[in-house]
């Protein structure tokens, strides 16, 4: 359909006014497009040539949903949805929503608003408002119970999951599937409901469809989203939505109820968190002076050295994602291993069900595996995945600066070193940067580009725009020790051993961190990490002369490791473990006081949980800030998606940048102080960052 620069298209063909919605990229239902719809409808109502109407997007999708920018104003705007769907609903011709691509949130609202729904058999359907922390506010929970039955609304609304069109054909969200063209499809059907004569179906006027344990139906299904996010307002609300539409009251009612609960939603600081990173998502792709236009590198066959933890999730990662890859080991057992493990991850999730017996042959058939360098010389990248050992990398990568094509990408996985240093050692550094995968890498949706001194702009534009194609979301890091991610948690885990020492215990640093809504705990995350391999990095940091001259400085985590306490692995750490179940240990709890006698930590007993959580995160945050000042980071959100998809920040506060402005930022640079006095400072590391001073002095 030949777009017109008009928001809505409208043209007539055997009798069936189609309006096309013309709002790239994702016909967002903003203001405009709302009343272009509005008018269309009436003009398709006042036509007497037309006897029915069908309503499809152009571009690449149906509809992606409400414009969510709206929201930030605390209203929406009129025509409202609930205005649009109505006028649908009343209209006296048949109409038949044409879906393609993604029918999501309000989107997928208007289509449930149209008497009949067709789709195209890869379109895919969906109400991802709760990711948003708000509910589907045009209907979404009134409608389609009543559609589909309670137990799918509650899932597809609680869940912010999408199906595909089969499934949404299977469950009755929609009602045909386009064999041919979608809309000569959508247009016969049209004309089928004009002239069948029968009612025309309204979802809106069917009673609904509940169960007869719905109160206990619907409390499991809030119950289950609420164990991970206890604190979530959105669930609960749209609980309360679906049980008010099954109360048996009016509808229209229904939509009352919904809509108040919406706007609450939209104005509290949850939402405004979770949209907070879902722009900063897409912004963090978005690199300054990097041309958009930059020609990229074709990405055909991976090669990963190293089949170890880390190789092999790498490895599924592109498998997963179609992409041929190379898995290289010297030692030809080790190779055979990660060969077997990468079989036995994808066998066990066949048996679950999870992934079909075609999937895995077809994923174990893309996995070539070698112990010679030379089988790296087709490949259009590869990421060394060895041992955290600068001068093994360096060796690694001199090997891969020989004989890889010219035009390879060379990538490190290292998750602290020197990127430059590395890729200087290829002979190359223009082809090479940092990809830092978080464990398990096929599973974590964070990946780190660090983008080196020599990074060609097309390699990094490459590897940006490779990250969409495996499923992740990146943020591009400068050269530092750390990056982004590591650094600032560095920072955050600096005062963990003086609480300790200080007289608190792991289980109550933990339960403090977790109840702000860490996803774990730093002793549990550091038992599951290694305490070892943390070790091993303070010690090479050391030996560089980059850490404090003063034994004090992590010198719990230190004394552990050298007890060979090396965390859950070794079956103690900063707990005792009976299998991964972490048990306190009163062993630990003597080391760190006998520590704190020879260190001169005095010993408390009036150590509170917001003390925990203020001297672990406050000097995080305090990071976050140097970092931005020097450049390691480009934005804020940047800081926030990293620590949000990589270490299990609580997204309902948006990430430890909007998290601070939450708070306040001369609040934190007070607290900071505060700390800083109270704890003596002797690394210096409360001082209020200079960047965020002067971001007090601006806004005061
Ligand atoms: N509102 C505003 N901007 C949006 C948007 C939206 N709903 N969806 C995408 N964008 C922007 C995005 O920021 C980016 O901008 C560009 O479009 C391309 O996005 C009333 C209340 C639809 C699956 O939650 O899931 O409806 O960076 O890179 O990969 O009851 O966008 O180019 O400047 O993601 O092809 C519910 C959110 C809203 C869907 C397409 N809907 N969007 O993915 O493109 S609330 C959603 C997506 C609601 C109703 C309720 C995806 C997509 P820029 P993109 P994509």
């Amino acid at each position: 359909m030949a777009a017109t620069g008009k928001p809505v298209d409208y043209t007539v063909r055997n009798h069936v006014a189609v309006l096309t919605l013309n709002a790239p990229p994702v016909n967002g239902l903003s203001q405009s497009l709302r009343r272009a719809i509005k008018t269309a409808l009436c003009d398709a109502e006042g036509d007497g040539c037309v006897e029915a109407v069908v309503l499809m997007g152009g571009g690449r999708m149906f509809c992606g949903g409400a414009d969510i920018k709206e929201f930030a104003s605390g209203e929406i705007s009129e025509p409202d949805v609930n205005v649009i769907i109505r006028q649908m609903e009343i209209m006296d011709k048949p109409v038949v929503a044409a879906i393609h691509g993604v029918a999501l949130g309000g989107g997928l609202e208007l289509a449930l608003g149209c008497n009949l729904r067709i789709a195209t058999r890869d379109a895919r359907a969906g109400f991802p408002e709760v990711r948003l922390g708000v509910l589907p506010g045009a209907g979404g929970t009134q409608r389609t119970p009543r559609l589909v039955g309670v137990g799918l609304a509650l899932d597809l609304i609680l869940s912010g999951r999408s199906i595909g069109a089969k499934e949404a054909l299977e469950r009755g969200l929609i009602d045909a599937l386009s064999e041919r063209d979608l809309l000569t499809d959508a247009i016969a059907l049209a004309r089928r409901a004009c002239q069948s004569g029968d009612p025309l179906p309204v979802a809106g006027r069917l009673p609904f469809n509940g169960t007869s344990d719905l109160e206990q139906t619907i409390t499991a299904a809030l119950e289950q989203v609420l164990r991970r996010t206890p604190d979530a307002e959105a669930p609960k609300a749209i609980a309360r939505c679906i049980a008010f539409a099954a109360s048996g009251v009016d509808f229209e009612e229904g939509l009352v109820f919904e809509r108040e609960e919406f706007l609450k939603l939209m104005s509290n600081t949850q939402s405004r968190a979770l949209r907070h990173l879902f722009f900063a998502e897409r912004e963090a792709a978005k690199i300054p002076n990097l041309p958009p236009d930059v020609a990229l590198r074709p990405v055909e066959r991976v090669g990963i050295i190293g089949a170890g933890v880390m190789g092999r999730g790498i490895a599924m990662t592109f498998l997963n994602a179609g992409i041929p890859v190379t898995l290289l080991e010297i030692d030809a057992d080790a190779l055979q291993r990660g060969v077997e493990a990468i079989r036995s991850n994808y066998v066990t999730r066949q048996e679950k069900g999870r992934m079909s017996a075609e999937d895995l042959k077809e994923r174990m058939g893309l996995l070539r595996s070698s112990t010679n360098y030379d089988d790296m010389s087709d490949c259009d990248l590869v990421i060394e995945a060895v041992f955290e050992n600068m001068e093994i990398k360096q060796n690694v990568c001199a090997r891969l600066g020989e004989v890889c094509k010219p035009g390879a990408i060379i990538a490190t996985n290292t998750s602290t070193l020197n990127v430059d240093t590395i890729a200087n050692a290829s002979g190359r550094a223009s082809d090479v940067l940092g990809m830092h995968f978080f464990s398990p890498a096929h599973i974590m949706r964070l990946l780190e580009i660090v983008r080196g001194a020599e990074t060609a702009p097309a390699v990094l534009a490459t590897v940006i725009a490779l990250a969409r194609r495996i499923g992740k979301v990146t943020v591009v890091s400068g050269v530092c020790y750390g990056f982004i991610g590591n650094r600032m948690l560095e920072s955050y885990l600096r005062e963990l051993d003086f609480l300790l020492m200080e007289g608190a215990t792991p289980a109550r640093i933990d339960t403090a961190l977790e109840a702000f809504g860490m996803a774990m705990g730093p002793c549990r995350m550091m038992d599951m990490a290694g305490i070892d391999v943390n070790a091993r990095v303070l010690d090479e940091r050391a030996a560089e002369g980059a850490l404090p001259d003063d034994p004090g400085y992590r010198a719990l985590v230190r004394k552990l490791a050298a007890m060979g306490r090396h965390g859950q692995k070794a079956g103690q750490g900063y707990y005792r473990y009976e299998g991964r179940t972490p048990c306190a240990d009163p062993q630990v709890d003597r080391i760190a006081a006998e520590l704190a006698a020879t260190l001169g930590i005095p010993r408390r007993d009036d150590i509170t949980d917001a003390e925990i959580r203020d001297r672990l995160l406050l000097p995080l945050i305090n990071e976050g800030f140097r970092i931005l000042e020097e450049g390691i980071a480009l934005r804020p959100g940047d800081i926030d998606i990293v620590w949000t998809a990589g270490y299990g920040w609580p997204a309902l506060t948006g990430g430890p940048m909007h998290h601070a402005e939450a708070l306040g930022l001369g609040r934190v640079c007070h607290r900071l102080e505060e700390l800083g006095r109270q704890t003596g400072d002797r690394f210096g590391y409360f001082a209020p960052a200079p960047f965020l001073l002067r971001r007090v002095a601006d806004t005061a």
